[in-house]
């Protein structure tokens, strides 16, 4: 039997549409958007399966996916011991804090003692000890831009991409901790032939990347 390389993408969201699209100019053809949850390539040993992007980390670390594609925030934030074999370009975006408009700020250290509501607990918690600041992380799964203003937290720490999420909420952006794109990632312990397969693909992506650049 061939080996299939398997390869987990986001079924539905902010990584998918680049993600299909960077197989289709690196001439890998599958189908996808029928619902299927998963799809072998017609013309690439590789299957591919289509699942939350909160997922895959994890996926990739059992072995379940060999590679996947996911923001670096998730890929790091999971902290599934995976490998990132690639940077991809797409899908880029910060993590931020932010406070309510009216709210003067003068350094990192105003958070001091203050709620700070955020769904990524692990990156805001390393970037306060890095800073030697002392807050309170509030982990809430969704909608963290509300927070300040239904008394849960002083601060947010969420993802930002153009702004205008925060500016609708009344909030500015005063502190970047980490930048984001797209990533490759995976498995640690690939056997040769996959490790052939994975080579193939790293080779059409770079000269994708390469023509656009
Ligand atoms: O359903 P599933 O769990 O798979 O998807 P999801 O809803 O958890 O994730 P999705 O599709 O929203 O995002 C996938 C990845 O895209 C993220 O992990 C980031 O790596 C990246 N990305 C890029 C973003 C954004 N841009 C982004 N703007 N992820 C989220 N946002 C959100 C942000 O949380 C905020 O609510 O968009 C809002 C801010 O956008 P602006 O433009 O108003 O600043
Ligand atoms: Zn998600």
């Amino acid at each position: 039997m061939t080996t299939l390389i398997r390869i987990a993408l986001q079924k539905s969201g902010r990584l998918s549409e680049d993600s299909y699209q960077l197989f289709k100019e690196c001439g890998i053809r599958f189908d996808y958007g029928t619902g299927k949850l998963k799809s072998v390539s017609s013309n690439f040993p590789a299957e591919f399966l289509f699942l939350r992007d909160d997922d895959i980390p994890g996926y990739v670390e059992d072995g379940v996916a060999d590679l996947g594609i996911v923001g670096e925030n998730v890929a790091v934030e999971s902290a599934r011991s995976v490998q990132t074999v690639h940077r991809l370009g797409f899908s880029k975006c910060r993590l931020s804090i932010a406070i309510p408009r009216s709210e003067s700020w003068s350094s990192i250290s105003d958070l001091h003692g203050k709620n700070i509501a955020t769904s990524y607990p692990r990156l805001l918690g390393n970037y306060l000890a890095e800073q030697g600041v002392q807050a309170n992380i509030h982990e809430i799964s969704g909608s963290v831009e509300i927070a300040p203003s239904i008394g849960l937290a002083e601060a947010v720490c969420d993802i930002v991409s153009s702004g205008s999420t925060l500016l609708s909420n009344g909030l500015k952006e005063v502190e970047t901790i980490f930048r984001s794109e797209a990533i490759l990632v995976a498995n640690n312990t690939l056997n040769d032939e996959q490790q052939v397969i994975l080579e193939k693909l790293l080779f059409r992506i770079k000269a994708v990347q390469a023509a656009k650049n």
